[in-house]
């Protein structure tokens, strides 16, 4: 074997990310040894490169980054049957533990007991070769690339939240924040049948053109800090109130923005982790109905994400804005951080 037959990215302590060789891990029971193609880099593993932490999530101990991924099957464990060596397949990063109560119940994305690629304690993915649950793992239709296998995890964000607001055919929508996570809801809602779906961003004018260009219907760029304003701002762009605000940026201004915007008894979507405490306008919350829902990572999403992505109702490609090399996994990370793009994507082959 090489020197660096598994080279993996792995984060040490804050600030201190290195590439280094790690055992090629065997597939156990019921899993596979997967050789990896494409990882994205997600918001959360810059912070935790960054930070260290996310809430209280605290990176202790040395752990691999990288949770949107896809690959080939180079090696079957025992017991499994619906892959074979070759295949080319998506990852979903979250195991749940099977057992509790969530779990049977089928809101598996609620366990506690849940493995999840590059979140603390547990190792991602991005390196040569990851070993995962095999039904955790699902083929690539041939019409589907690694890149998009990589993308079905921000997509699946987007797909869940939009289930979670109940988006459905003449649904007006509108999506705050239009990093990767708001795209996905956008195109999601699109797909599930909204007629409008309207982007908000604070300050970014590129990121909105990026949004029109993907599909958005209407944009909107967020310049005061008036909040009473830019709710009218935004209802007189759309002529209507939203039925569903799928709020992806975690700002108080846009949660502020989304009650005040919302048609009575509409649905807030709430996917943006931004400060621990954020304020509720009360009485027009109450007085409307307003429903305030959270969306947490996402479950049976996979198949219809990657259906969705085979027939072409869901184009994610220009999403991507870079592309690196395992080996220059830092230089990836620091066009991450920059946000010169949208989405970096880390090559995991060996050319
Ligand atoms: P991102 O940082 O790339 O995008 C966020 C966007 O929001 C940026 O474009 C920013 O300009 C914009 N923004 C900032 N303030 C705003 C405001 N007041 N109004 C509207 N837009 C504003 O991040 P991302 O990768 O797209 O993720 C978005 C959020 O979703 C993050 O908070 C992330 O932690 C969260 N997230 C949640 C889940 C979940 O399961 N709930 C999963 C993945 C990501
Ligand atoms: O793609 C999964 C994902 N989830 C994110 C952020 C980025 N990517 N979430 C926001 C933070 N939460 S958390 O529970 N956490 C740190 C584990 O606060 C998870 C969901
Ligand atoms: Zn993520």
């Amino acid at each position: 074997m090489s020197m660096d037959a598994n080279l993996s990215a792995v984060l040490y302590k804050k600030g201190d990310l290195r590439l280094e060789d790690r055992t090629v891990p065997e597939p156990g029971p019921g899993e596979v040894q997967i050789s990896m193609h494409s990882v994205g880099i997600c918001g959360s593993d810059v912070h935790y490169w960054h930070s260290g932490a996310i809430g209280h999530f605290v990176v202790k101990n040395p752990m691999l980054l990288g949770h949107e991924c896809s690959g080939t099957v180079s090696k079957v464990g025992k017991g499994v049957t619906h892959l074979r060596e070759g295949d080319r397949v998506a990852i979903e990063p979250g195991v749940p533990c099977r057992k509790c109560e969530v779990c049977r119940n089928g809101r598996y994305n609620l366990c506690q007991d849940v493995f999840f690629l590059a979140t603390p304690p547990d190792n991602g993915a991005l390196a040569r070769y990851h070993t995962h649950a095999a039904d955790f793992c699902y083929k690539l239709p041939n019409s589907v690339s690694f890149e998009e296998g990589a993308l079905i995890e921000p997509l699946s964000v987007g797909l869940h939240a939009c289930r979670r607001g109940g988006v459905t055919l003449g649904h007006v929508v509108v999506v705050c924040g239009a990093g990767p996570i708001g795209l996905s809801a956008m195109l999601s809602a699109k797909a599930m049948g909204a007629s409008v779906v309207c982007m908000t961003v604070n300050l970014d004018s590129k990121r909105l053109e990026f949004a029109k260009a993907m599909g958005a219907t209407h944009t909107v760029l967020i310049e005061s800090k008036d909040v009473v304003a830019f709710t009218e701002t935004v209802i007189n762009t759309l002529w209507v109130r939203p039925d569903v605000v799928v709020e992806c940026s975690g700002a108080q201004f846009s949660i502020d923005l989304a009650i005040g915007v919302l048609k009575p008894g509409g649905v807030l979507v709430m996917v943006g982790h931004g400060p621990d405490n954020v304020s509720i306008p009360a009485s027009s919350t109450i007085a409307r109905e307003i429903e305030i829902r959270g969306s947490f990572r996402y479950k049976n999403t996979w198949k219809a994400a990657l259906d969705m992505v085979a027939s072409g109702a869901i184009n994610v490609k220009p999403m991507v804005t870079h592309h690196f090399p395992l080996e220059k996994t830092l230089d990836a990370f620091n066009t991450a951080k920059s946000g010169a793009g949208i989405k970096v994507i880390i090559d995991c082959f060996r050319e």
